[in-house]
C-alpha cells in the first residue's frame, strides 16, 4: 500500500532489470518529457562508469480535484549481479514495477535471471508478486541484434503483464511504458483509496495529471 496521510498519497515505483538494460536512461528521458511544475530533480546516488551503484530517484506529483496531493517516487535499482542486497532494499515497499529487459539476443539469459531475481526479491521483502502492478519493457529496439518483436510477443503471450517496446536512448516508448504502469497502478488501488469516489479522479485523469497534461500542478 502507498504511504498515506490526510492530504497526500505517495506511491513508490521501481525500474528493475539486468545490468545496463537502460533503467537509468528511462528515468532521465522521462524527466525530460514531464512538465516542469510536476517534477523534482533526478537524484543519482553515486554512479560509476555509467553504472548505478545505489539508485536513481525521480520525484513527481500533482493535486487531485479533492485537493489530495498524489506523489510518485520513481527509483531504479543497480542491475549488476553483485548488488542484490541494494536491489532488495530499493524494491522494499514498492507499489509498482517496470521490468526493463535488454532486447539484445545476447542478453536473454541475463533478462531471465533478472526477472527471476525480481520475483524472488519481491517474495523476500513481502511484496505480492502475483498482484503487484507490473509492466515489462523491451528496451534497445534499435539494436540490429534485437530479438524480433513478434518473437518477444509470442514468448510473453501467456504472461498477464502489459508488454512495451522502447528505444529509451531516443526517448521512444518511455512515456507509454510509464503510462501503462500508471494505468495498472490506478486499477489496483482506485477502489480501496476511493480515487474516483472521494477524490474525483478517473483513470484517464490520473494518467493525464501525472504526465502533466491536465490538473493543478502540485
Ligand atoms: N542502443 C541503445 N542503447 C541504450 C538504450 N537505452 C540505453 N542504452 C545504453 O545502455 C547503456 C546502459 O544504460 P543505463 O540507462 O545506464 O542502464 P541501467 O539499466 O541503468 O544500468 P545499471 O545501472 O548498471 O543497472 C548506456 O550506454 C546507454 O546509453 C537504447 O534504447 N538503445
Ligand atoms: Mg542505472
Amino acid at each position: 500500500m502507498p504511504d498515506q496521510d490526510a492530504t497526500s498519497l505517495s506511491f513508490k515505483l521501481v525500474y528493475y532489470g539486468p545490468a545496463q538494460s537502460g533503467k537509468t536512461t528511462n528515468l532521465l528521458r522521462l524527466h525530460d518529457l514531464l512538465s516542469p511544475e510536476l517534477k523534482g530533480e533526478v537524484m543519482t546516488m553515486e554512479t560509476k562508469d555509467d553504472r548505478t551503484l545505489f539508485f536513481d530517484l525521480l520525484p513527481l506529483g500533482f493535486r487531485a480535484p479533492s485537493g489530495l496531493l498524489i506523489k510518485l517516487r520513481l527509483f531504479t535499482v543497480p542491475g549488476q549481479v553483485a548488488h542484490d542486497g541494494t536491489r532488495k532494499a530499493v524494491l522494499s515497499r514498492a507499489d509498482g514495477i517496470v521490468f526493463v529487459a535488454d532486447s539484445d539476443s545476447a542478453q536473454e539469459t541475463n533478462n531471465g535471471e533478472a526477472f527471476q531475481s525480481m520475483a524472488d526479491n519481491c517474495h523476500r521483502v513481502g511484496l505480492d508478486f502475483e498482484h503487484i502492478p507490473l509492466v515489462v519493457q523491451f528496451n534497445k529496439r534499435d539494436l540490429p541484434s534485437a530479438v524480433p518483436e513478434a518473437e518477444v510477443r509470442e514468448r510473453w503471450e501467456a504472461a498477464p503483464w502489459p508488454l512495451c517496446f522502447a528505444v529509451a536512448l531516443r526517448g521512444e516508448g518511455v512515456a507509454s511504458t510509464f503510462e501503462a504502469l500508471l494505468r495498472a497502478l490506478y486499477r489496483h488501488h482506485a477502489e480501496a483509496l476511493g480515487l474516483a469516489r472521494e477524490h474525483g479522479i478517473s483513470e484517464n485523469a490520473f494518467v493525464a495529471g501525472m504526465l502533466g497534461q491536465t490538473g493543478t500542478p502540485a
